[in-house]
């Protein structure tokens, strides 16, 4: 088989969802960076997909493309492995807790993007190392990508503080579910990958699993969330210590 091939942006927790399922079925592949906006025709052709919304992950293997995490966690799920991530019992749990952790992601991105597009620092962070030369084109390219996601993903179309209600609910189920425990389902599942991930948007995870500069790190966290939530974040922090392994490749 030819080695399956991951279309990603390295700090995207989209992305990291379908890393750490990859990871825990030990499935090796090979790591594409992709560059938001330049190459979304590059990622259409590859997808066939010329109309709608393309976003990564996106994934090629066996002869398919999955172009959405979990569908590649499901792939990644089918090969095998040691962990089972998806019990055939607990079908629907699995969807249910991928939907709240799509929620609290969109509601997180809507408030961290212009976090990070209001400080030069952070923003500077996020012009691609091959492209650092451009200089001080940094600050409108950077201005021109807050206003790329924002149109895209219609950022700004609910207010700030009913984005941080909706997290809060989803938040609020998480720590009811988990109960004090270790695990949403049992054991260590999707459903906790999808949850422990999630949390990126309330406060990064350190840099010895995901890298990020240090103004970006900063512009991640939400502090009213981070303090409301820190017995999750300490949660997610025991969950990647102990499971997130990187893949051999
Ligand atoms: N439901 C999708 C959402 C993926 C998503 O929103 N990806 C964003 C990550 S920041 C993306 O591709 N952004 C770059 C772009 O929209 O061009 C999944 O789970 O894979």
């Amino acid at each position: 088989m030819a080695t399956p091939v991951l279309y990603q942006i390295h700090y995207s927790p989209w992305s990291e969802k379908a890393r750490w399922a990859l990871a825990a079925c030990a499935v090796a592949y090979r790591k594409v960076e992709y560059l938001p906006m330049i190459e979304t025709p590059l990622l259409r052709a590859r997808l066939g997909r010329w109309t709608g919304k393309v976003t990564v992950p996106a994934l090629f293997a066996d002869g398919r493309a999955y172009a959405d995490s979990f569908a590649i966690a499901q792939w990644a799920a089918s090969r095998g492995g040691v962990v089972q991530l998806f019990p055939a019992d607990r079908k629907a749990d699995s969807e249910a807790w991928n939907v709240r952790s799509e929620t609290v992601l969109a509601h997180g991105r809507a408030l961290l993007t212009p976090r990070v597009g209001g400080d030069p620092a952070a923003a500077l962070e996020q012009v691609p190392k091959g492209l650092r030369w451009i200089g001080p084109l940094s600050a409108p390219l950077v201005a021109f990508g807050v206003r790329y996601l924002r149109d895209k993903y219609a950022l700004e179309a609910v207010g700030q503080s009913e984005r941080r209600a909706a997290i809060r609910t989803e938040l609020a189920a998480l720590r009811t579910a988990l109960a004090g425990g270790d695990h949403l389902l049992g054991t260590f599942t999707y459903a906790d990958i999808a949850m422990a991930v999630a949390l990126q948007v309330v406060q990064p995870v350190g840099d010895q699993h995901l890298r990020l500069g240090s103004a970006t790190r900063a512009a991640w966290r939400d502090p009213e969330l981070a303090e409301e939530f820190a017995d999750l974040l300490g949660w997610r922090d025991r969950l990647y210590d102990r499971f997130r392994r990187p893949v051999a490749q």
